[in-house]
């Protein structure tokens, strides 16, 4: 029964109904206050019942209107003095209403954290919060402050490696604008001063390489004014006194569309508008550079501006980071020459040239430009956007023809020099790896997004999204249960959706979504018509999937996002023409290098670039699930991107999405603390004297838990495992004072007053 299992799990001893009106008559003679969703309207009231009827009860609205409502619409209402509880677990009704009441509170008083049992749940306020910064990071390092906050948990992050010594990770996850990004960095500034001590270099460094990245990989979206575009783990090394001794950073797959074709209202990477608009004027000289509005690439959205973003100023900030990281500055001309020569790439335009309607680039200021920042001979560059050489055959080109291959080399280059950009950033933070012990990861990749139309990068992007949502579900609410029953203990199953047939349709071998796409795009005779068809037949059969004409629907864990399936086969095949490779080999430092490790490749079978990513999103989550994992669920609380405006309706989908009633049932009557029979045993063997420690350890354990009173209410005892509700305060601290020698045992046991 719905009602009854959200109202915190109170255990029935009569039936449903019964209980249910037994709850109602207790809520009108106590007036105490009930929610209800008045008839058409889609927010909840708080109101007081005013008389029950049977099966309905009559309640006076805000507006002072009086209504009769079936008791079937009413819900229980928390105490108010549970208005504004950290963690919604201690909510002794848990559902709708009261957990978004709970969170709208804490909002509207800028209380943008709270926990949701093992999960730290943050609101975006799209505003500055003063939560942040060094006063802060010493509270909770001296352990002053307990309130939810991203610093707690990278602080608990950080003291389970001191204290057990394995890997931990922070996962970060949310919908596109939910301030996953904003949320990592608040994290890696807690993680990088607690284990700074006096090296404060790496802590720059790392907060520098968010710099570049963020110029090079993020863009304005509608979802997102700073839009990261491609996934990032950052690891940090610790050695074995827990200080830093270096970081790496891993770039999961860039959207390269966004180099040459944008939706409207959007933009293509910062780095062009900032070059376009803070570049020093004998750079810009150098790169014979024009404003913005002037190319292409980055007029055809009709925006060029962000609101409060000053693209200047951020230039600067960029060449302070190139700077910081020791970067020369020929290094930081060659990059800033690639950014230019991207921009006249795309200026370069077409004419015909026969009746067939062959084209050649114009031998303009574009294409002279493009060819001397690339370091080639005008004249090759002309050449190769004219026509198609295969062995020693050569096609001319139609416009249609010619503007791809053109696109594709600007997004090789851009794609090549992202991919470099981190080289150099890893090279740098790589410090003392001789002495690095421990790693705290940092996950924050791309959110769930839809637009109108959608096309590879959405795909990729929701099937990453769709992987670690499985993740999330698997370690919050599966693993744990799974763990209880084996071990026979007693537990109410919470049944949580889980989202196998959505990851089926994509990974089933040989005929899901990403193979078929893979072999489209290793087949010379494939088409988007006989992809469509393909696709139609094999996985039609599932029920998140559906087709028609050219788009087909795939109905996410987090919404329904149709699809459209034109150019899905060519934005796959990572494959750059032979001709290209040749172009790209004569040209100056670094493209000459850059298009090296693509001529020892076989071009003809690589494997597409799904394949590719679904590879490298594997081995991150394996290197999460050997690590001990923290999460975060970043919420958005309006779609305006507002500060102030929570909007119930849209929180609430994220929240029913990251299945927090579920997590939050399960976290209500959990042990989160478990030790095998063995460990326990040996721990806490101290507290006993020798002669009672017996062969087994269970009989050992079980005699310490009796002897020092501890509650039997508090943990269970399994066929393997011992598993608790919370720390074991009571016997940690005569531990210590044990090891101490501060107590000592005596006639078997410690002196009992404990
Ligand atoms: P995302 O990483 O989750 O989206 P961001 O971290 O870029 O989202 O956050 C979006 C915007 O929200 C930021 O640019 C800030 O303006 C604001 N914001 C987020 N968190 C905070 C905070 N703690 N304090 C103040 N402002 C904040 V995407 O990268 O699109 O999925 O692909
Ligand atoms: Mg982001």
């Amino acid at each position: 029964d719905q009602r009854l299992s959200e109202n915190g799990g109170a255990t029935l001893a009569t039936s449903p109904e019964t209980e249910w009106n037994h709850i109602i008559n207790h809520f009108a003679k106590n007036k105490l206050g009930v929610w209800c969703k008045p008839p058409q309207k889609d927010l909840w009231e708080f109101v007081k019942i005013e008389e029950t009827m049977g099966e309905e009860v009559s309640v006076v609205l805000s507006d002072g209107s009086a209504i009769t409502i079936s008791t079937g619409e009413i819900l229980p209402a928390n105490e108010k003095n549970l208005d504004d509880v950290d963690d919604l677990v201690e909510l002794c009704y848990l559902n709708e209403p009261s957990v978004l009441h709970n969170l709208k509170y804490r909002y509207s008083r800028d209380v943008i954290y709270s926990k949701a049992g093992n999960v730290l749940l943050a609101v975006n306020p799209f505003k500055e919060v003063k939560i942040y910064g060094n006063d802060f990071v010493t509270a909770y390092k001296d352990k002053k402050s307990n309130k939810p906050h991203v610093y707690a948990t990278a602080d608990a992050a950080y003291r389970d490696m001191m204290k057990d010594g394995g890997n931990q990770s922070i996962i970060i996850s949310g919908v596109s604008g939910s301030g996953k990004t904003e949320t990592s960095k608040f994290a890696m500034q807690y993680l990088t001063s607690v284990g700074s001590q006096n090296n404060n270099k790496i802590k720059n460094k790392l907060i520098q390489a968010n710099c570049i990245l963020e110029a090079f990989g993020n863009a304005k979206t509608s979802k997102n004014l700073n839009s990261s575009r491609f996934g990032k783990l950052i690891d940090i090394n610790y050695n074995a006194e827990g200080i830093i001794s270096g970081a790496s950073i891993q770039a999961l797959l860039l959207e390269k569309s966004r180099v040459s074709r944008l939706r409207r209202g959007e933009r293509s990477y910062h780095i062009f508008y900032q070059i376009c608009a803070g570049a020093p004027p004998i750079l810009k000289d150098m790169l014979s550079l024009k404003m913005a509005s002037e190319y292409k690439i980055l007029n055809q959205s009709g925006c060029l501006k962000i609101n409060g973003v000053d693209d200047a100023d951020n230039f600067i900030m960029l060449v302070d980071a190139f700077d910081t990281f020791g970067i020369p500055h020929e290094v930081q001309e060659s990059v800033f020459e690639l950014v230019a020569a991207i921009l006249w790439l795309g200026n370069i335009s077409f004419v015909v040239i026969d009746k067939e309607e062959h084209v050649v680039p114009k031998a303009d200021e574009a294409s002279r430009n493009a060819a001397r920042l690339m370091g080639c001979k005008t004249d090759d560059l002309i050449d190769l956007l004219s026509t198609n050489r295969i062995h020693n055959t050569t096609t001319p080109l139609t416009l249609q023809r010619a503007t791809v291959k053109r696109d594709a080399l600007a997004k090789f280059i851009y794609d090549s020099l992202f991919n470099w950009l981190v080289e150099e950033i890893n090279t740098s933070l790589k410090g003392d790896e001789q002495h690095a012990r421990h790693t705290i990861s940092i996950i924050d990749i791309y959110g769930f997004e839809s637009f109108q139309k959608n096309s590879f990068p959405q795909l990729l992007i929701n099937y990453a999204d769709e992987r670690l949502q499985r993740h999330f579900i698997h370690h919050l609410c599966k693993l744990e249960q799974e763990q209880y029953e084996l071990d026979g203990i007693h537990w109410k199953n919470v049944e949580s959706e889980d989202n196998e047939e959505c990851l089926d349709l994509f990974e089933q071998n040989p005929t899901g979504l990403i193979s078929i796409l893979d072999e489209g795009s290793n087949s010379s005779k494939a088409t988007d018509e006989t992809f469509t068809d393909k696709i139609k037949k094999h996985l039609s059969s599932n029920s998140r999937f559906s087709c028609e004409k050219g788009t087909f629907r795939i109905r996410h864990f987090a919404g329904e996002v149709p699809y459209d399936a034109s150019g899905l086969l060519e934005q796959n095949s990572d494959k750059l023409q032979f001709d290209i490779i040749q172009l790209l080999s004569s040209c100056k430092k670094p493209l000459n290098h850059l298009a090296s490790g693509l001529v020892k490749q076989d071009q003809t079978t690589s494997q597409s670039a799904f394949v590719k990513f679904k590879d490298h999103l594997y081995k991150i989550i394996e290197q999460l699930e050997n690590s001990k994992q923290h999460f975060i669920r970043c919420i958005k609380p309006n779609i305006k991107q507002l500060a102030g405006n929570f909007e119930n309706g849209i929180v609430w989908e994220q929240l029913k999405h990251s299945q927090v009633m579920d997590i939050l049932q399960i976290s209500k009557s959990r042990y989160p603390i478990s030790f095998t029979h063995q460990e326990f045993a040996t721990r806490f063997g101290c507290l006993l004297s020798h002669n009672l420690i017996s062969t087994d350890p269970l009989r050992t354990s079980v005699a310490i838990l009796q002897h020092y009173r501890v509650p039997t209410q508090t943990y269970r005892v399994g066929s393997t495992k011992l598993f608790f509700q919370g720390q074991v305060d009571v016997l940690e601290n005569l531990r210590q004072e044990v090891l101490e020698g501060t107590r000592v045992v005596e006639n078997g046991f410690l002196d009992s007053q404990v």
